[in-house]
């Protein structure tokens, strides 16, 4: 038993504690069992796009090792897996029929998580579209949003039996803003205007998605994953409190607004004028997104400093492919805390802001982290990886999610990612978020030691004192 009297925490009994994955991450098999090419495949094999011109052909191949991870899963004592469905194994053509040996790889892992104790989390759009679908415009176009409905329908469908746990999108921003605005992932195109656009019709289609999700199995666990941040102005000045006012809204209350209440927020709207006019958005859309959620996920992994445009920011400069559209100017400037391999600032603390700012701002609903992690440089010494750094930051951001507990934040569950090493979109395979180690010439997979002691945190179901754990061996 852990104290609850400030050396140790305790979590609530029924905490889900987890691991996440995404399919075009680990997958592999790329072209086998009737899956089709999905935009990452194109956007990978497109030289330039991925360090080291890293492609998801082959990535953990657990397509071929789903039994052996999950072993491996269960050794760690997970009580939930959160991984996503490839479409275009399920649905090859993003529309009409339905592909039964890929609907058949995700029923064998969905026996197998249940028959280790483990629950199963479905994510149905962890940003591979159909190849098709991008063919016939993608996002920015009004018809994919009936497309992926239509898909989550009867994904659901197949496999709802026995999966109670939805997530529609995996962080819409990224699929809209990186894959659209700065075309820094998938599918690689750069226009402030489509990038609004692909955002309303991710949202519509997550909103199309509940509403037949709910018609089916009302009492299923549906929601959403949002990647939020903690901002802050750069000094106390007007002109950063503008540019972090203006992140804010373009990372978290784009996506809050709408889906939580059912609007846009006007001050975005304003600073997005002069790209859209948001003719996409019709009569009724915005009832459709905020059709009612029954958790929220949050993908937390660091906070933005933000200060104002410095005024010699030439006009190219202004109108360079952004991921910001309409506040390209905003400089994101460093404090000098410390980073992990992605150069991301290591700040707990902003985890416990996100938390209980989503909820007292926002219809109160559980919460779940969806994802939370580090990257970090690893190396094996003996068969053996040694991974303080990512043992630390977990450590400190569960410490986070106890604080926000303590606050009263209805947070139900937590997700490390990852649960072992994977392919990084554009960083490739040079970036490690495993908490699992993986050979990617022997696909062995070594559990680092932020894995054993993740797998003790989830056998005491909490933490020891600070600084005070010690990994352990996984049972
Ligand atoms: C998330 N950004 O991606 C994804 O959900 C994961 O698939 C990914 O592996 C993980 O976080 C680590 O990157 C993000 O540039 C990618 O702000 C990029 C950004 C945010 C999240």
């Amino acid at each position: 038993m852990i104290s609850p009297n400030g050396h140790g925490v305790a979590f609530p009994p029924d905490f889900l504690w987890g691991a996440a994955t995404a399919a075009y991450q680990i997958e592999g098999g790329a072209t086998e069992g009737g899956r089709t090419p999905s935009i990452w495949d194109t956007f990978s094999r497109t030289p330039g796009k991925v360090t080291g011109g890293h492609t998801g052909d082959v990535a953990c191949d657990h397509y071929h090792r789903a039994p052996d991870d999950v072993k491996l899963m269960a050794e760690l004592g997970l009580k939930s897996y959160r991984f996503s469905l490839a479409w275009p194994r399920i649905q090859p053509d993003g529309s009409g029929r339905l592909n039964s040996e890929g609907l058949d790889f995700y029923r064998r892992l969905v026996d197998d998580l249940l028959e280790h104790g483990i629950e199963p989390w479905v994510t149905l759009y962890h940003w591979d579209l159909p190849q098709a679908l991008e063919d016939a415009g993608g996002w920015p176009v009004r018809d994919t949003a009936g497309r992926f409905a239509e898909y989550a329908e009867l994904a659901h469908g197949a496999l709802g039996d026995r999966v109670r746990y939805w997530t529609t999108l995996n962080e819409p921003w990224c699929s809209a803003f990186l894959g659209y605005g700065s075309g820094a992932h998938a599918p690689g195109r750069s226009d402030g205007a489509d990038a609004l656009r692909a955002a309303h019709h991710l949202m519509l289609g997550h909103g199309l998605a509940v509403q037949a999700m709910r018609a089916a199995r009302p009492d299923d666990q549906l929601g959403i994953t949002l990647n939020l941040y903690a901002i802050s102005p750069q000094t106390d000045s007007p002109g950063d409190a503008d540019a972090a006012r203006r992140i804010d809204g373009l990372a978290n209350r784009f996506f809050l607004d709408p889906v939580l209440r059912g609007q846009y927020p006007a001050d975005v709207l304003r600073d997005l004028a002069e790209v859209s006019d948001f003719g996409h958005v019709r009569d009724g859309d915005l009832a459709v997104i905020s059709t009612p959620l029954s958790v929220l996920g949050i993908n937390y992994y660091s906070r933005y400093v933000v200060a104002a445009p410095d005024g010699g920011a030439p006009e190219s400069y202004w109108r360079a492919p952004s991921n910001w559209p309409g506040s390209e100017g905003v400089r994101f400037v460093t404090r000098g805390a410390p980073v992990t391999d992605m150069n991301w600032e290591i700040d707990a603390p902003g985890l416990v802001e996100v938390l209980e700012r989503v909820h007292r701002e926002y219809p109160a609903l559980p919460l779940y982290v969806t994802e939370n992690g580090s990257a970090f440089v690893d190396t094996v010494v003996d068969g053996e990886v040694d991974d303080p750094d990512r043992l630390a930051y977990f450590d400190s951001h569960l410490r986070a999610c106890h604080e926000a507990i303590s606050a009263g934040v209805p947070l139900r569950g937590y997700f490390a990612w990852s649960l072992m090493d994977n392919f990084e979109w554009a960083w490739g395979y040079s970036k490690r978020f495993g908490m699992v180690y993986v050979d990617y010439e022997s696909q062995l997979r070594i559990p680092k030691s932020s894995a054993k002691w993740y797998a003790g945190v989830i056998r005491q179901n909490g933490l020891g004192r600070s600084g005070q754990e010690r990994p352990q061996r996984a049972q």
